[in-house]
């Protein structure tokens, strides 16, 4: 399928201690789509960084690197059809006030910057996010059998 498309989403360190990674991972796999990559880590300063180069002159910056740094962070590649936009949907606003309930922050968001998960906002973010946190020989494609209509 053409439209089949991978990003990247990170459990964040307040999610990943108060144990919700099993939920959250469950709400992209009831969704079709595919884990087809996963790791637990601590992000290095450097990595954080890079990841989150296109905010360095927001004024939030210093505590965004030091929050996704702060502990154990869970960095998952996710598939499916029009997967960036999707799991962008699942995810929900980046404030938790505006996150509907029916969405991941919406249902566990602490804060603004403690917003549960990260998830890729374009595509070409979504292969430059992968491309951090991923060799490609550590993503394993399969799925696209459930994804084929009748
Ligand atoms: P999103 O993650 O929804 O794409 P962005 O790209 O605007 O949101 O911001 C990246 C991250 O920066 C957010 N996930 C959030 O953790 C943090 N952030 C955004 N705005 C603020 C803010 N006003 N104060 C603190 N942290 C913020």
């Amino acid at each position: 399928m053409d439209d089949v498309k991978e990003t990247l989403v990170l459990i964040k360190p307040n999610a990943v201690k108060r144990g919700l990674t099993g939920n959250i991972i469950r709400w992209f796999e009831q969704r079709g789509l595919c884990i087809c990559a996963m790791k637990m880590l601590r992000i290095a300063p450097e990595l954080a960084a890079k990841h989150y180069a296109e905010h360095i002159e927001k004024p939030f910056y210093g505590e965004l690197v030091e929050y996704i740094t702060s502990g154990p962070v869970v960095a998952m590649v996710v598939s499916g059809p029009e997967a960036v936009e999707v799991v962008r949907h699942i995810v929900g606003a980046t404030n938790p006030l505006e996150a509907v309930p029916g969405s991941i922050r919406g249902k566990y968001a602490t804060s603004i910057c403690c917003n549960a998960v990260h998830a890729s906002d374009s595509e070409t973010s979504a292969k430059r996010e992968i491309a951090l946190f991923f060799e490609p020989d550590e993503i394993v494609n399969y799925g696209t059998e459930l994804w084929e209509g009748e």
